[in-house]
């Protein structure tokens, strides 16, 4: 069972006629009606219910769970608004509600006799029994109905057909019976709303969430009503046989975000079918592992002591529990160093008191990784340093992967035709037969149509630009493409400044012999996330200013696609020529987009951050550009601070001086006085700091670019190296080491 608040699933129809093999026949039969099968397509909305690369990563492992035959259901929110749809308006972004079901979801099968009553709020009563034993009672509660929403997921080649159940919230009868004895009929009405308010809504923020009550409701809220739903199917085959329940039970927490389970847990376990605590205990560790997605101290959850206190008064009593307990065995154990037990506790001290969510989510977890080699190296490092202390073999790495079924078969159909000519179907498959491409990467006559399929790939990515965004380009230009959530961690930012920094070049030595180069950027800001509301308006001027410059002309060119998505995405990935992996090193837990780009031939500019580091090491280093400091370096300079060593070199100082002269932005030439003094002065992200090694990359880039007998070799072997990072093999990995769940098929 895959616990997760996101699922960015896209558009389905595609996906499943590629599972059950039935496209050709559907695209057939669609033309024998005068139907074409890609407006059809085109007429689904995508359902966007995630932010970025976790929600991404759950539907990607829904994918692989069904076309590998485990038993698996995905448990999550049937929000009415995904995330919201981007528009910009001036070069600045707006957001919009996104109503994805306004005319109904195709997909989905509404499971009435399933649904589910949450409790919420209220208070714990003290009672004790005959025999003096603590028997607690919440009472007082108010409820919420969660109503599954089952979508089906269809496994690739295989019979198998798993469910993604999603939970939508309604009124029961009684939330707001006090409103309507006080003769209130309208007020009860409206109250009632509130219950409807629980899944309205995904939260649009990949990094913080401050303490907002309704996060939480809706944290609990799927968490308790999916617990209570795989209780009901445990019971029915095995009765209450609890010890069995780990053997047959394995929950996959999508980071911390619904961690309250494990309490949710012992609850259920104690409170409500009297199994004593040390066996709950036993029983809730062995069932749950825990998956962490990011170190940025800002996403590290918390909730409010007073908050839970409020909202799930039981719970709070079980963490307390918890902690205690755990306090006590840690200094049983010999750990009695007063800095190390506060640093593992539960409970967040100074100030307000805060429970720690991944605290809670590691120990009680029989199994939490990283999503990458260096995460998880950093993961024991850093944030769970105390904690690994304690239990030091809990941690464990499970390298992300992804889709290939959706981001090479369904995003590339040129290509996979291609390989199919080569390779035979079986490919499909076997991802590792992918390195079979290898010895034809040297093959003239192969490189010449894999070469072709990009062209094609890239005509039709260039019809999408001028029609969203009106800017002409040319498609023997390197496409250069940097999509994904803008985050100043991911210096989209050192992409943009680069950019200047080549216009500049550019008009001074026009003569020069400069590869075409179209900069290519889409991605959402959270609508409270000033700082990348600014990039992204930079990026804008940026485009403007040089988009219409006779001198550089179709040499140089930005543009940014508005309202990324899962679509927009699998229009990009098999058009890409470079891709842009260039954050802060340390700071990107992994990264998939990465992967997607390298799989389909694009040659990674990137920083020795995440999932990069073991692109390198399968594609080779010599297909791969790495510049920057590493995590290491990073680590140490935050740590002395040096100060002066941030050496602003020429090319840097120029785009400097473009930036303050107001010319980028003649309407407000103080616009980006904000930016120029963060890199001039701290420079948290290491912008001003990498900006001279990527300058020099990028040169590098160039260089390879012109030897067209390097560049296309090397794209292929990218293509050829990278089977390794399917989501089946993370699948499998998760299956045979965290989970020990057979096939069933
Ligand atoms: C509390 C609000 C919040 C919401 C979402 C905090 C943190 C998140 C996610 C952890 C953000 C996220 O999507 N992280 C990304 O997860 C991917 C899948 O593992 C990784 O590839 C990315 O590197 C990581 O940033």
């Amino acid at each position: 069972y895959y616990f997760s608040l996101e699922y960015l699933m896209g558009r389905l129809f595609g996906n499943n006629l590629i599972a059950t093999g039935l496209r050709d026949t559907a695209s057939a039969a669609l033309a024998s009606l005068g139907q074409d099968f890609d407006s059809i397509r085109e007429s689904e909305v995508d359902m966007g219910l995630g932010n970025g690369g976790l929600g991404r990563l759950a539907a990607c492992f829904m994918d692989s769970l069904a076309t590998l035959d485990y038993p698996a259901l995905g448990y999550g929110i049937y929000y009415e608004f995904g995330l919201f749809k981007q528009e910009f308006v001036n070069g600045h972004q707006v957001e919009h509600p996104d109503n994805w079901m306004k005319f109904g979801d195709p997909w989905e099968v509404v499971r009435p006799e399933y649904a589910q009553e949450i409790p919420l709020y209220g208070r714990v009563e003290n009672v004790f029994d005959d025999r003096g034993n603590y028997r607690p009672r919440w009472v007082d509660t108010k409820s919420i109905l969660g109503v599954p929403h089952d979508i089906p997921i269809a496994g690739y080649g295989t019979r198998t057909v798993n469910l993604l159940r999603l939970w939508a919230s309604k009124a029961t009868e009684d939330f707001d019976l006090a409103a309507f004895n006080r003769g209130g009929y309208v007020e009860a009405v409206r109250d009632k709303a509130v219950g409807e308010t629980v899944s309205k809504v995904l939260y649009p923020n990949d990094k913080t969430e401050n303490g907002k009550e309704l996060r939480l409701v809706q944290q609990y809220f799927f968490v308790a009503a999916s617990l209570a739903d795989i209780m009901r199917v445990f019971v029915r085959r095995h009765g209450t046989n609890w010890e069995l329940f780990p053997d047959r039970v394995a929950v996959q927490l999508n980071d911390t975000h619904p961690t309250i389970a494990i309490p949710e847990l012992m609850r259920l376990l104690v409170d409500e079918h009297g199994v004593d605590w040390n066996t709950a205990w036993d029983i809730t560790r062995r069932t749950f592992a825990y998956t962490n997605h990011t170190l940025l101290p800002e996403a590290l959850e918390s909730w409010p002591v007073a908050l839970l206190s409020r909202l799930l008064p039981r719970h709070l009593q079980i963490i307390y529990l918890i902690n205690w307990l755990h306090l006590h065995e840690a200094v049983a154990a010999g750990h009695t160093d007063a800095d190390l037990i506060a640093a593992i506790s539960l409970i967040h001290e100074p100030g307000e008191q805060r429970v720690r969510m991944g605290h809670l989510a590691f120990i009680g977890s029989h199994a939490v990784n990283g999503v990458s080699a260096l995460h998880t190296e950093l993961m024991r490092d850093t944030v769970f340093a105390a904690l690994a202390k304690v239990a030091p073999t809990r941690i464990i790495n499970k390298t992300n992967g992804i889709s290939f079924r959706r981001w090479f078969y369904e995003a590339n159909p040129g290509l996979t035709a291609l390989i199919r000519d080569e390779l035979g179907p079986r490919v499909f498959d076997d991802p590792a037969a992918l390195r079979r491409l290898e010895p034809l990467a040297q093959n003239k006559a192969f490189v010449a149509r894999y070469r072709a399929v990009r062209h094609e790939n890239k005509l039709a990515l260039a019809d999408i630009l001028r029609a969203s965004v009106g800017v002409t380009v040319d498609p023997d230009a390197m496409f250069d493409v940097q999509i994904k959530r803008i985050h100043e961690y991911k210096r989209q930012l050192l992409n943009i400044l680069e950019t200047i920094a080549l216009w500049r070049a550019m008009r001074a030595a026009p003569q020069h012999n400069w590869p075409g180069r179209v900069k290519i950027f889409a991605g959402k800001a959270a609508g409270s996330y000033e700082r990348a509301k600014l990039i992204i308006k930079l990026a804008h001027d940026v485009a403007k200013t040089i988009n219409d410059d006779p001198v550089t002309g179709d040499r140089l060119k930005l543009v940014f696609v508005p309202n990324y998505s899962v679509e927009i995405a699998s229009r990009i990935v098999g058009a890409a020529d470079v891709s842009e992996q260039i954050s802060t090193a340390g700071m990107e837990a992994s990264g998939t987009g990465n992967m997607k780009l390298a799989l389909n031939g694009a040659i990674t500019i990137g920083t020795l951050d995440g999932a990069t580091v073991e692109i390198r090491d399968h594609v080779g280093a010599d297909n791969i550009v790495i510049f920057g400091l590493t995590a290491d370096e990073v680590a140490a300079r935050r740590k002395d601070r040096f100060a002066g060593e941030n050496a602003v070199g020429p090319e840097l100082a120029g785009v400097i001086d473009t930036l303050e002269s107001g010319e980028l932005s003649p309407d407000d030439p103080k616009r980006y006085a904000p930016i120029v003094a963060s890199l001039l002065d701290h420079d948290p992200f290491m912008v001003a700091a990498d900006f001279s090694a990527y300058w020099a990359a990028q040169r590098a880039l160039d260089d390879r670019w012109r030897d067209s007998d390097r560049w296309w070799p090397s794209s292929v072997l990218n293509t050829a190296r990278m089977g390794w990072f399917s989501s089946d093999r993370a699948i499998r990995d998760y299956a045979d080491d965290i989970w020990r769940v057979p096939v069933t098929a």
